[in-house]
């Protein structure tokens, strides 16, 4: 039986004038408790090293807002986190915000092996939110204004003994997230996330939002025969409530571990790679069952 034992490190609120430095030290701190755990992979949640800068207009504040970008991964803050993690022989995702040297901006995650290489780099592919400051909301959610859409797509990495995806936040409320990596043959996906709460087009759906977030990562899982982490950035973070419940789902769409607090919070479960094979081969067989030359539509057309 193949077993990764996975640590989903859900973070509580990080304020505006926190530091990175303060921020790694809580990111060590749940590092060390999952190696404790017996922990191979830790993942940390979406824009993990600062407050979810997104929710402000900075046109205003440009050093501000740069500041929120790393330049360089591993960074000089960040460099101990890597470091850490090798010597502690644990493999982890971050999420972050990214600047290229070409001036690019992303909304970006890393998968670090336990050996400290990087063996995976995902840029968002789905940016929710608006473009233009819109002063009525309670809070800004301006993804579309601070980043550029993913330009590479959802590739998959052969690492911790298995098939290893990611998405960030936003991308797993879309069904063709977990299909293009399961048609890669992806065993664990992981996705850390930012979600408020509060949901300004349609408040409607703000007392949905647990719900909601289980009922897109489990449909995910099943259809697809694959492992999913979820690690929220939850709590009230700058005023803003935020969704935690991070939580560990199987191939089978169960949830087999949650958090249960809106703080920093470990949670840890063994995933059996194995398990993927009870759905990739029987139901969910897509060399037998699926009918890719009835679904151009999906890959083709945008919207009706
Ligand atoms: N956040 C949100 C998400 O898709 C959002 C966007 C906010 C959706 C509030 C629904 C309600 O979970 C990110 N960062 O994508």
């Amino acid at each position: 039986m193949r077993s990764l034992r996975i640590g989903a490190a859900q973070l509580g609120p990080i304020e505006r004038t926190e530091s990175r430095t303060q921020v790694i030290e809580r990111l060590i701190a749940l590092l060390r408790q999952a190696s404790d755990e017996g922990c191979e992979l830790v993942v940390f949640p979406e824009l993990a090293l600062t407050t979810f800068f997104p929710r402000w207009y900075l046109d205003d504040n440009p050093t501000e807002l740069d500041a929120y970008y790393e330049t360089a991964m591993p960074g000089p803050e960040t460099q101990a986190l890597f470091d850490e993690a090798q010597s502690l022989g644990v493999g982890f995702y971050l999420g972050y915000a990214e600047r290229t040297p070409q001036g690019n901006r992303y909304n970006s995650s890393v998968l670090v092996e336990r050996d400290g290489s990087i063996v995976g780099r995902y840029r968002k592919v789905h940016l929710p939110g608006h473009e233009e400051h819109e002063p009525d909301r309670p809070f800004q959610h301006l993804e579309r204004r601070y980043f550029e859409e993913g330009p590479d797509g959802f590739d998959v990495s052969d690492a911790f003994g298995g098939v290893i995806g990611m998405a960030l936040c936003n991308d797993r409320r879309w069904p063709e997230t977990y299909r293009v990596m399961a048609l890669q043959g992806v065993e664990v996906i992981l996705i850390g996330y930012n979600t408020p709460m509060h949901y300004a087009p349609d408040p409607s759906q703000d007392a949905l939002q647990s719900f909601h977030n289980q009922l897109v990562m489990q449909a995910g899982a099943y259809q697809n025969g694959t492992w999913i982490v979820g690690v929220a950035k939850g709590g009230v973070e700058e005023g803003v409530d935020s969704l935690a419940e991070s939580m560990i789902i199987a191939p089978s769409g169960q949830i087999i571990a949650q958090a249960t607090t809106s703080q920093d919070e470990l949670v840890v479960a063994d995933c059996d790679l194995d398990w993927c094979k009870h759905y990739k081969e029987t139901l969910f067989d897509f060399d037998r069952y699926r009918r890719p030359e009835m679904y151009n539509l999906i890959a083709e057309t945008k919207s009706e």
